[in-house]
């Protein structure tokens, strides 16, 4: 990849084509290497790094100047890498700086990389956890490869552009909100930006693993094993899991490999989330996992564990914290699950878009069953190609990074989209992906209800094996009469969730009745709304909206300023509202009892 400066010091003033050196290079799910499971060196801790409302370093290309002081400079320049602040990496910009709060722009993050070089046919691998929403990565000068999507992780390889000593890593990322991006310009969380997940560097052989996926199969008496190598050679691989004794070998053709053992593994459950370590060893690369044997499967509308008919009492939560933004720590993690079993739930769904990586581990060791998504949210421009490549990348880069996490039982695809053609088009290609990358695990979207015959109906749905049904009677609309219309004339043919319902309080907001966002209003409508979830033969779970307040620029009254208050626990994640007793008080319907 070149990019040359024109000799005309001024070309960028007028230059509207300066991204074009840039669109090469796309980091995608084809490229991604998954590094769980590997030794790797972190890139985290300080950077440097300078806004750039304008792209000004893209026109100017600040990544081709050297890193000499200002006064070695034989012409003045805009950009002097110093002179940008020393931030944290994991960070978002919106929380250093009271001044940096609404930045919706492009940032400049530098950091420097010594390199020893290993044996000669070494490759280095810079891995990216998360940054929001695009990002471009120089190396010393050299643009090595961008990403787009803002919550799912990229690879990049530097084998060619590493040298020995000194290199500096530069990446220029932006969040601008833009209506061909998954999410587009309009959304009910905060607009982070940053290089916000962790950064890391790793090196492999020749010829390494790309992705191993192990896997139970249905009939939960044997296990799958497939392997992605780098590159399209053949020969074998070995997988080995200690405690099962098992050890065999899989032929690879063209770089692929699979194969199906005999195993009875214990399975994984809430109740005893047994996790084996797992060796996958091709050459001298090794992937090691802890992975989590499970089934799940609908029959008519159950949701079967292991076999098992389930019911999925949850939470929804975002990835938001008042002193970090979108950094998910792990004791925040931690914190999240403490507080979802306390309130006796045995499921989250992970809004809107992919959360931190260590979240469904975390959920594994714990035994929580998740719902993890894309941010295919609202208004999305569905008749975009460019925009259903995104979001399809984004969910196979998800499903490419968690595939052997057990606590993950759903993938969802999308939140409460208007039914068009188009729309239908672009969400049964994601439920497609979904299934063709994953066919251990099910597929579901917050549909759509018909709001003139208060029924379930959605043409997706037929597409999908769960119907997620977001619904707010009793909130936004003034009574639970719609709930009950909407219960009693639905006869869905396959499992339905409620994957949304709640209501706003203000922390110390007390009063009788339907009071607007009190606590009181907030846990009366949650028991008016359980009881009735409750009640259905067709229900298999419910995810109460949410577990903590968070940030949301939409939400401009005296009772949110600037968040949505919807948390059965405050923004400080500490202060329970009514509400949070309510829902742990309450006990969802005994899986498998039903009318049907
Ligand atoms: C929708 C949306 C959520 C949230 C919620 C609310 O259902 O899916 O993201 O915005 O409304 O709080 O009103």
């Amino acid at each position: 990849m070149t990019d040359e400066t024109p000799d005309d010091p001024f070309h960028h003033l007028h230059d509207e084509d300066y991204a074009r050196p840039y669109l090469a290079g796309l980091a995608t799910a084809q490229t991604l290497v998954t590094l769980a499971g590997r030794k790797v060196e972190s890139l985290d801790g300080e950077w440097r790094m300078t806004l750039d409302l304008f792209d000004e370093g893209l026109r100017q290309k600040w990544h081709a100047l050297d890193d000499a002081p200002p006064s070695q400079w034989a012409v003045p320049r805009d950009y002097d890498i110093e002179a940008g602040e020393r931030v944290p990496v994991p960070s978002c910009w919106n929380v250093l700086k009271p001044e940096w709060t609404h930045f919706e722009g492009g940032a400049w993050y530098t950091r420097w990389i010594d390199w020893t070089p290993g044996p000669t046919d070494e490759r280095a691998v810079l891995g990216f956890g998360g940054a929001n929403y695009a990002a471009l990565v120089f190396l010393t000068g050299t643009y090595i490869g961008r990403h787009v999507g803002g919550s799912t992780p990229f690879s990049v390889e530097a084998t060619a552009h590493l040298k020995p000593g000194r290199n500096r890593l530069q990446v220029f990322v932006e969040n601008r909100r833009r209506s061909d991006r998954a999410p587009m310009h309009h959304f009910d969380w905060f607009n982070y930006g940053g290089l916000y997940r962790e950064v890391s560097l790793a090196r492999l052989p020749p010829v390494f693993i790309r992705h191993v996926s192990v896997a139970l199969m249905p009939d939960r008496r044997r296990i799958r094993v497939d392997i992605a190598l780098s590159d399209a050679i053949d020969g074998e691989a070995d997988v080995e899991i200690d405690a099962l004794a098992l050890k065999a070998s899989i032929e690879v053709h063209a770089g692929r490999g699979a194969i199906i053992v005999d195993a009875a593994p214990e399975l994984w459950s809430p109740e005893r989330p047994r996790l084996y370590d797992v060796v996958v060893r091709h050459a001298d690369d090794a992937v090691r996992e802890r992975i989590g044997f499970r089934t799940v499967a609908t029959q008519g509308t159950d949701l079967l564990l292991n076999g098992r008919p389930v019911w999925l009492k949850g939470v929804c939560v975002h990835e938001d914290d008042l002193a970090l933004g979108k950094v998910s720590t792990e004791a925040d993690v931690r914190r999240r699950f403490r507080h979802a079993r306390e309130l006796g739930c045995n499921f989250l769904r992970l809004a809107h878009y992919p959360h931190h990586e260590h979240v469904a581990r975390i959920a594994d060791e714990e035994g929580l069953m998740l719902w993890a998504e894309v941010p295919v949210y609202w208004a999305i421009d569905f008749a975009n190609p460019a925009t259903l490549a995104d979001a399809r990348n984004q969910l196979s880069e998800l499903i490419l990074r968690d595939i052997n996490r057990a606590s993950i039982v759903i993938w969802g695809v999308g939140n409460e989209n208007a039914d068009t053609d188009a729309r239908l088009a672009f969400m049964a290609d994601l439920a497609a992906t979904a299934k063709r990358l994953d066919p251990s695990r099910l597929t579901s979207a917050a549909c759509l209800i018909n709001r003139d015959r208060f029924t379930i109906e959605d043409r997706l749905a037929g597409h999908l094996d769960v119907i997620g049904v977001n619904e707010y009677f009793g909130w936004y609309e003034p009574d639970f009469s719609g709930l009950d219309r909407l219960l009693a004339n639905s006869s869905p043919d396959r499992p339905v969730i409620v994957s949304e319902t709640g209501a706003d309080a203000a922390h110390g907001r007390r009063g009788a009745g339907r009071l607007l966002f009190s606590e009181d209003w907030q846990a009366d409508f949650l028991e008016a709304q359980l009881t009735r979830i409750a009640a259905s033969d067709y229900v298999r779970g419910v995810a109460v909206w949410l577990l903590y307040d968070f940030r949301s620029e939409r939400r401009q009254t005296g009772f949110q300023r600037g968040f949505n208050r919807k948390g059965l626990i405050g923004a400080d994640k500490e202060t329970k509202k009514q509400a949070f007793d309510a829902y742990r008080r309450w006990r969802p319907p005994t899986a498998g009892r039903r009318q049907d």
